[in-house]
């Protein structure tokens, strides 16, 4: 008897397993192009953390491309389980639509190609701005001079999140980068007098292009004389810190489109100096080998 149940729980046992396998596998079908898309990622777009201006963009592109049907959703997770979802899918080749931007590692490494968005909604290119609270050119004026001046270009930026993606640290990645380019580097500091330990505040999102940034920011003014903090927080949190003054500036704000909701909801509370990056892109993304997906207009068919 005794036996006769242990044989029928490995039976039962066998049975299940082939099940769930069986399951799984279903889930990790490879991309199929003769096959609806919606159908086949479970109409889900991966999205990032809630709070990110790219998802607020992306529920407009969502309602604006008919995406809504009950049906669809944009799935909130953070970048990094994005990321880890995407190098699983690509590995298996199977459908995925993520929300994408560049510069950012992951278009190389993923071969990802942004959709085309016919009806403009993440807007042509994004700039990234320097925002900094309303009395620091009175209270800072050499860290307020030196933020005024920053600026670079994407492949600047993307050098430093590749080294840091691929385990530099920031700090020591940025230094690097300094002394690589100190020419650059001079133009934003020359002439600026030096402070003696005066401390400064800069807070970001801990996303790979802001952690590149804000962290070789945070070095320059150190090289000037500052005591540097810095400090990472969700994105509502930190415009929310400048305009309160319990930060002195932050040089993440993508602009006009993926964080203008903030910058309308805290205009005229903070000094808006400008782009420090020309030329960032926001969007919808998919593998390079969904051949026929070349459209946000064709995740419907
Ligand atoms: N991002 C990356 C940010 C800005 C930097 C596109 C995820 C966003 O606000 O959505």
């Amino acid at each position: 008897m005794k036996k006769r149940n242990r044989k029928l729980i490995l039976f039962l046992s066998l049975t299940f397993s082939v099940v769930l396998l069986s399951a799984c596998s279903s889930k990790v079908a490879k991309y199929n192009p003769n096959e609806s898309l919606g159908k086949q990622i479970n109409y889900t777009i991966t999205g990032i953390e809630a709070g990110a201006g790219e998802m607020t963009t992306t529920q407009k592109a969502m309602k604006a491309y008919g995406l809504t049907n009950s049906k669809w959703q944009l799935q909130t997770s953070s970048t990094a389980a994005m990321t880890s979802t995407l190098a699983k899918s690509v590995k298996n080749h199977q459908p995925i639509v993520v929300t994408s931007w560049t510069p950012h590692w992951m278009i190389n490494k993923f071969h990802l190609k942004f959709l085309k968005d016919p009806k403009n909604i993440y807007g042509k290119s994004e700039d990234i701005h320097t925002i900094v609270h309303k009395g620091l050119k009175k209270d800072k004026p050499e860290a307020y001079e030196m933020l005024n001046r920053f600026n670079w270009k994407p492949d600047q930026m993307a050098d430093i999140m590749l080294k840091v993606n691929n385990g530099e640290n920031p700090k020591t990645a940025t230094v690097k980068w300094m002394k690589q380019n100190q020419q650059q580097v001079n133009s934003w500091t020359k002439g600026i007098k030096h402070v003696h330990g005066q401390s400064i505040k800069l807070t970001y999102v801990a996303w790979d292009s802001e952690i590149a940034s804000t962290n070789l920011v945070a070095n320059v003014l150190r090289s000037l004389g500052y005591k540097v903090e810095i400090q990472a927080m969700e994105l509502q949190p930190l415009w929310a810190s400048i305009a309160t003054n319990a930060a002195d500036g932050m040089v993440c704000a993508w602009l006009p489109n993926t964080q203008g909701l903030y910058y309308k909801d805290y205009k005229g509370k903070f000094d808006d100096l400008g782009t420090n990056l020309k030329g960032a892109k926001v969007g919808l993304a998919v593998p390079s080998y969904m051949k026929n997906i070349n459209s946000i207009e064709d995740l419907k068919n």
